[in-house]
């Protein structure tokens, strides 16, 4: 009973510091924040309620052989399960939830807002979401309770405790085809183009990381099955798509989950100053060298843009839906100055988090655009103030 309480004690320290974090976000007014944490325990109540209903069955089922072959040396397992046959039910019902918040809370990034993991397949997964009390691991079909990235797919992932999986909800691991099945630019139809470096030399900015102008590692296969997997609150894969061969199926896509970290953030820091982000739209995210090279209008396009790396995005917010940039800052017109509002939360986000910093560009309304600003998570502060479409 000691080692449950020692593991009770370690989650809820790791959950408290999670939400200092987040009270420290939302310092502004007092009234909100405590509006927000009265919120947060109803919803908590609520979740302790489902969860003694749903999980408390999954955790007794599948623990109870653990239970009985390894009696002489409890497991974390049968740890879990001998709190869960407790009289204290709420107790329980709060370890099995808390347990699984903070084994893959890693997963969920400084925004706590992703939804999925993206790694080449055969790789090992994270390792930083492994400790003592359990670990991450693929929930599905042939590949279940594998620690390593199956072929290439969207997947569902679980975390383990002894001989019980429970999976995570809302979230995937996508598995990579990697970069040596491009044959001649080409993933079966789909024409990717040559990345800087993979037929000669890249002269990459020196103040750069080096490995952020390294070709990718592999390419995300986007079937018109898997197009709607959301990848974070508020983004899809199909929203970091190439507009290019519409019809070409499989797709190929880079995508830096960096970046889509540092994006959630810069959404979190709008919101906490009043603006509705629902509306959202990513105008360009991934871009294949050969589109960046050739497709559509190329003005204004880097040889070496951030889009190829699939750490770029190119956004505006759209309540209204019209298909541009809404008045952000109500001076009652569309305009540049739309975009910096967004760059204003993109350096407070740099700020905070100096590991995302990037570059940042805002642009004005052209023919087919509205105002729009380019966020990326290159590894060196940069700034501009753009015309075309984007860098
Ligand atoms: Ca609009
Ligand atoms: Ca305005």
């Amino acid at each position: 009973m000691a080692d449950v309480r020692e593991l009770m004690e370690k989650i809820e320290k790791r959950l408290h510091w999670r939400r200092r974090k987040k009270d420290g976000e939302s310092e502004g007014s007092s009234t909100h924040a405590q509006v927000g944490s009265t919120g947060a325990l109803l919803v908590f109540a609520t979740k302790v309620v489902l969860v003694l209903l749903v999980v408390g069955w999954m955790w007794t089922i599948a623990t109870t052989g653990s239970r009985t072959a390894g009696a002489s040396e409890p497991g974390a397992a049968a740890k879990i399960a001998s709190a869960l046959t407790n009289t204290d039910a709420p107790t329980a019902a709060f370890l099995t939830d808390a347990s699984l918040r903070a084994l893959s809370g890693e997963l969920r990034g400084a925004s706590g807002k992703l939804r999925a993991q993206i790694k080449p397949a055969g790789e090992p997964l994270a390792t930083d979401s492994t400790s003592a009390e359990g670990a991450v691991k693929v929930a599905e079909s042939d590949s279940s309770g594998s620690s390593v990235a199956p072929r290439a797919g969207v997947w569902k992932l679980a975390v383990a405790v002894g001989n019980a999986l429970r999976p995570i909800s809302d979230f995937s691991l996508i598995s990579m085809r990697p970069r040596s099945d491009k044959q001649n630019g080409r993933l079966g139809q789909y024409l990717l183009g040559s990345w800087p470096g993979e037929n000669g030399p890249v002269k990459a900015p020196a103040k750069a990381p080096g490995s952020r102008y390294q070709p990718p590692s592999g390419f995300i296969e986007v079937t018109q099955d898997n197009q709607d997997t959301r990848i974070s609150d508020h983004f899809k894969l199909r929203d970091f798509l190439t507009h290019d061969q519409a019809n070409v199926w499989p797709k190929y896509l880079v995508i830096e989950m960096r970046n889509v970290d540092k994006l959630e953030l810069v959404l979190s820091d709008l919101a906490s100053h009043g603006i509705d982000v629902s509306g959202v739209r990513v105008m360009s995210g991934f871009r294949t060298p050969q589109y960046n090279k050739s497709g559509g209008d190329p003005s204004g396009r880097a040889g070496l843009s951030r889009h190829m790396y699939g750490d770029a995005a190119d956004i505006y917010i759209d309540n209204d839906s019209n298909g541009a940039m809404d008045d952000l800052d109500h001076d009652g017109r569309v305009s540049i100055s739309d975009a910096r509002v967004i760059l204003a939360a993109v350096d407070r986000v740099e700020t905070a988090h100096p590991e995302l910093v990037g570059g940042a560009g805002v642009y004005p309304a052209e023919s087919g655009h509205g105002p729009f600003i380019h966020i990326d998570s290159r590894g060196y502060h940069a700034r501009w103030i753009g015309s075309g479409g984007g860098s």
